[in-house]
């Protein structure tokens, strides 16, 4: 069932329309795992175009189906389902605590997006004072039993507003895979104005605009993700709240992404690796248009591609089957039409989606410790940012001649 989305008004700095730069179609939501088929029928979807706001320099969606929609009592995504983002948080709680909050005696951290505490239970445990921001109940949950305050709610100026009302400045707010999804980026610039400390730092870190260009990972593009920044754009939206870009740093994580660090003007000394990253996304025409026309051309060739490998597999009398049941897949899925005539199954640790059927396409979700017993010889990566975790601890497949299937960067068997 085709539905109204929300307008994304809130996501623009001026109301200059934006025109369609990429298109992927009619799609559910990233997350939305159907429980039985009765609810087939009446599955919500809507059309995920892209455009790039050429004052902002913001790749972004057009119109976002409504936050509540997305975030509530039973969101799927758990941070904690792998154990190399959960020691990647790990080792930046202690990274960050060295170098922003050492020289202070009681300092304050506020997480937006906190999920299930995988970040600030690090803090929680050596009795640093945090706050968690995080609107979706069932995963706030698993935070708080360990030992994580959070606040239940959406950050917005408003939230920001009333956790410095009753806890003071924050000297370190840190999100991550979290402000893209948020649209209204007027009140996160204010947000972060009201609360930050006047030494304090704005960490985030997200998927990377550079790194989707360069993959062609369109699947980084989904209903949650409402902007995919770059140092370009993230240095415009905050400089009229008189914060600057003080560090930049590249991460393997979730298939490329980048740490924001910005404080108040003049504080704190820029590295120079700021402005050489600045320099590359010139380059690489981070902040045209017509990068982004190119982009969907490649967009559409790895789709293409993809759905004629599955078919040419099945065609020889394969089973493919998927691991990771990712809000990234659901955009492959439904972009490319590929549904359970192609992928039998998908392999998912996570409990709340197992039992369940994927957005859009339905393909069966199963629980991750059965793919042991799967007679498949091809598995395509839903997850593909998390390969290496994967293969990992699967090295029995490919042992026994089983081989990985990715479409990031170009469609092909890993191991050719
Ligand atoms: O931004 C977001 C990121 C952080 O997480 C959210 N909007 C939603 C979510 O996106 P995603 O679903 O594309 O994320 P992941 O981290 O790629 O999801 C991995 C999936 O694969 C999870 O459902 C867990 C599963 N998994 C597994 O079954 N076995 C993951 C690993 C590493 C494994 O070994
Ligand atoms: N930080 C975690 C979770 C990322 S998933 C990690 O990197 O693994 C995105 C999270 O942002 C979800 O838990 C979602 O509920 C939360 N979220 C969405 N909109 C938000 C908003 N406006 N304010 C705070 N959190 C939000």
């Amino acid at each position: 069932m085709a539905s109204d989305t929300a307008t994304t008004a809130s996501c623009r700095l001026t109301g200059t329309p934006l025109e369609v730069v990429l298109d992927l179609g009619e799609q559910p939501l990233g997350n939305g795992f159907l429980s039985s088929a009765d609810d087939f029928a009446s599955e919500y979807f809507y059309s995920m175009r892209c455009g790039f706001a050429t004052d902002s320099l913001l790749f972004q969606l057009i119109d976002q189906p409504d936050p509540g929609q997305m975030f509530h009592s039973n969101y799927a995504f758990q941070s904690s389902t792998s154990g190399f983002m959960s020691a990647h948080f790990k080792a930046l709680s202690q990274t960050l605590a060295e170098e922003f909050l050492a020289v202070n005696a009681d300092p304050l951290v506020v997480e937006i997006g906190s999920n299930d505490g995988v970040f600030l239970k690090h803090f929680a445990s050596r009795g640093v004072r945090h706050v968690g921001v995080e609107p979706s109940d069932n995963v706030a949950t698993i935070a708080e039993a360990q030992g994580v305050q959070v606040e239940r709610r959406f950050f917005s100026a408003d939230t920001a507003a009333v956790i410095r009302e009753s806890n003071g400045p924050a000297h370190l707010i840190y999100a991550a895979n979290a402000l893209c999804h948020i649209p209204d980026i007027r009140g996160i610039v204010e947000g972060i104005d009201l609360l930050l400390a006047e030494d304090g730092v704005f960490v985030f870190e997200d998927p990377y605009l550079g790194d989707v260009v360069k993959l062609a990972s369109y699947d980084q593009i989904y209903d949650e993700h409402v902007f995919l920044f770059s140092g370009m754009s993230v240095a415009r939206i905050f400089t009229e709240a008189g914060l600057e870009l003080i560090d930049l740093e590249h991460l393997p994580t979730h298939g490329g992404s980048m740490r924001y660090t910005l404080g108040r003007r003049g504080v704190r000394k820029a590295k120079p690796r700021v402005e050489s990253t600045l320099a590359s996304e010139r380059e690489q025409g981070l902040h045209e248009t017509v990068t982004f026309c190119e982009l969907a051309d490649r967009v559409a060739r790895s789709a293409s591609d993809l759905k004629r490998l599955l078919e040419h597999l099945a065609g020889q009398g394969h089973q493919i089957v998927s691991y990771g049941a990712t809000s990234k897949s659901t955009t492959v899925y439904n972009y490319a039409k590929i549904g359970p005539e192609l992928i039998s199954e998908i392999y998912d640790s996570t409990p709340n989606k197992q039992g369940k059927f994927s957005p859009g396409v339905h393909i069966p979700v199963v629980p991750e410790s059965d793919f042991v017993d799967s007679g498949a010889r091809f598995a395509f990566l839903g997850a593909w940012n998390h390969e290496k975790e994967i293969r990992m601890k699967n090295e029995y497949f490919e042992a026994r001649g089983g081989r990985w299937i990715t479409h990031v960067p170009q469609v092909r068997l890993l191991g050719d």
